[in-house]
């Protein structure tokens, strides 16, 4: 079996190597994308935001527990960029902790900024299109929050969920990072500790401010250690869910999915194109103009982008 058949097959091998070689800019990965993207589009896709050490992770763990067991398959990508390995590692030792059973319907990968050529938008979109051809109907995607990630989760997701603590100076930095404007969800976590119903006052507060019509965003007080509200989170995002469909907004959201998907691709092969025509000897001599001073950084710019063009 290759691995484009043993993707479509959901073979978790397959799944792994089709996702490092996107991660490595590989051009079977690229081919793979061809062969299976008219697979995709059916998973609903959820997007986990928020400060570090929010719980993240133990709800994410959670989640795809509670999906698993109402018979669910559940992707999950853990995006970390400040380190390859260890997001993904804790969350997988979370989702064991919590139900081994259920392992075997729910895949986890982490993702980091290293290997990720071309960059962690781009590999974080096509890891999420693998997945969703594998045939993994919720794919949870974790990222930490708005401002201290390269990776903007409500451009990869349908549903963002914005998860925030008590006592973690959250409320305050949230306004900052803007990461009110794109929360589908607030989840107050640790909602075992003090200060839970304060949280979700302020964040309520603040969100009676907007002018948003339509889809008014439920703040939910969780504890996703002690399990408590879990089935909350889930009725919330069905909920947002089917308000997206009802009022024809999934179909928008898709047509923006799309137009980004080729976007990141473009963006790449632009940036290896230009990075290409920096190294050709001709430019050299342009470069040391740059370095004298006897040219600057915008006119050789001009000049390399022109020359692309007309090449290309
Ligand atoms: N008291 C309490 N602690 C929690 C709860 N959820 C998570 N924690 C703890 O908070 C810490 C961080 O949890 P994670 O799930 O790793 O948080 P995260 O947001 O994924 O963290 P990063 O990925 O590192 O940003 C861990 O020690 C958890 O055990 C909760 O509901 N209540
Ligand atoms: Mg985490």
């Amino acid at each position: 079996m290759d691995v484009t058949q043993g993707v479509l097959a959901g073979d978790t091998r397959a799944i792994a190597r089709a996702i490092t070689w996107v991660e490595n800019g590989d051009s079977r990965g690229a081919e793979l994308i061809r062969c299976v993207y008219g697979s995709t589009g059916r998973a609903y896709i959820v997007g986990l935001t928020g400060s570090p050490g929010a719980g993240k992770s133990t709800l994410v763990a959670r989640l795809a527990g509670l999906l698993a067991a109402k018979g669910h398959k559940v992707g999950i990508l853990a995006v970390d960029p400040s380190s390859p390995f260890s997001g993904g590692a804790i969350l997988g030792d979370r989702v064991r902790m919590f139900d081994v059973a259920l392992a075997r319907n729910v895949y986890i990968r982490s993702m980091g900024t290293r290997g990720a050529t071309g960059g962690l938008n781009r590999t974080t979109r096509l890891a999420v299109r693998i997945l969703d051809a594998a045939g993994f109907d919720w794919i949870l995607v974790e990222t930490v929050g708005a401002g201290q990630s390269e990776v903007d989760v409500h451009d990869v997701a349908y549903t963002t969920v914005v998860v925030m603590a008590p006592g973690m100076g959250d409320d305050i930095q949230a306004m900052k990072a803007g990461i009110m404007e794109i929360g589908d969800l607030f989840v107050i976590n640790k909602a075992d500790r003090e200060g839970a119903d304060r949280a979700a006052t302020q964040i309520e507060s603040i969100l009676q401010l907007s002018m948003a019509t339509g889809w008014h965003p439920p703040v939910l007080k969780v504890s996703a250690e002690q399990n408590t509200g879990v089935d909350r989170v889930i009725e919330a995002i069905e909920q947002h869910r089917s308000y997206l469909v009802q009022s024809g907004q999934l179909d928008v959201l898709k047509v923006r999915m799309a137009k980004l998907d080729v976007l990141e691709i473009l963006k790449a092969r632009l940036v290896d194109m230009t990075k290409t025509q920096l190294d050709r000897p001709a430019v050299q001599a342009e470069l040391n103009k740059v370095v004298n001073r006897q040219s600057d950084p915008y006119t050789l710019a001009d000049s390399i982008f022109e020359q692309s063009w007309r090449k290309t």
